[in-house]
């Protein structure tokens, strides 16, 4: 049986629904991670590094997280029930487009804009940087572990993830973030960015001046 963690009302309850609709047997595990000291929410942290739902717990313990791989995985448990196009389809790479919409666009942004964009007091200004220093130094940690024993982030391979993740990890510099602390991540950049493909992009885009 799939085991989902989720907080009511976030995003994991929208694997809550898939699980539903796909009429596979499952259980789901309400956790609040806010709470350091419960076990549901210790085990959520022990499975995910980002220490953030959904998580998906399948029959063999096997982890699954992040909601675009998460709700793919659900839909194609039941190609019959349509919950997505049937993969190596131009279908299914649309929808695979709107999917990475959602969980890359729309959720991220409206969140930001609950933290960042309402009038707030200087009070609330500083919980918000401090609640962005801790999400930002978190996620890096993540892939600076990831990159302990790997060049790239899913192995001895390059794939269009790390071109991605460059891209990203370069704003650490408009958003003043030090990757002092990352040695892994600094070597890792500087690898990519020996790529002869990628000085080739960086040469016919010209250099960034932040
Ligand atoms: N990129 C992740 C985002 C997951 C996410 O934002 N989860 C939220 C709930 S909607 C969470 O667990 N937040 C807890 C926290 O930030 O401490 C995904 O798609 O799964």
């Amino acid at each position: 049986m799939i085991t989902l963690y989720y907080h009511r009302g976030a995003c994991s309850t929208s694997n809550h629904f898939a699980l539903e609709e796909a009429g596979v047997d499952y259980r789901a595990i309400e956790v609040h991670l806010d709470r350091l000291d419960d076990p549901i929410a210790t085990r959520v942290r022990e499975l995910n590094p980002m220490a953030m739902t959904p998580v998906l717990v399948l029959e063999d313990g096997t982890v699954l997280t992040q909601n675009a791989a998460t709700l793919a995985y659900i839909a194609d448990l039941v190609p019959e029930k349509n919950l997505l196009p049937a993969r190596n389809t131009v279908e299914r790479a649309q929808a695979e487009s709107w999917l990475s919409f959602v969980a890359s666009d729309l959720h991220p942004t409206i969140i930001e804009y609950i933290y960042k964009a309402l009038p707030a007091t200087e009070e609330e200004k500083e919980k918000a940087k401090a609640f962005y220093d801790k999400r930002v130094a978190w996620r890096l940690k993540v892939l600076e572990d990831r990159l302990e024993q790997r060049d790239y982030v899913l192995g001895d391979q390059y794939s269009v993830i790390d071109g991605y993740a460059l891209v990203v990890l370069n704003w650490s510099v408009p958003a003043e973030v030090s990757l002092d602390p990352y040695p892994n991540i600094r070597a890792y950049m500087e690898r990519l960015e020996a790529r002869p493909v990628i000085r080739r992009v960086r040469d016919a885009e010209g250099q960034i001046s932040w």
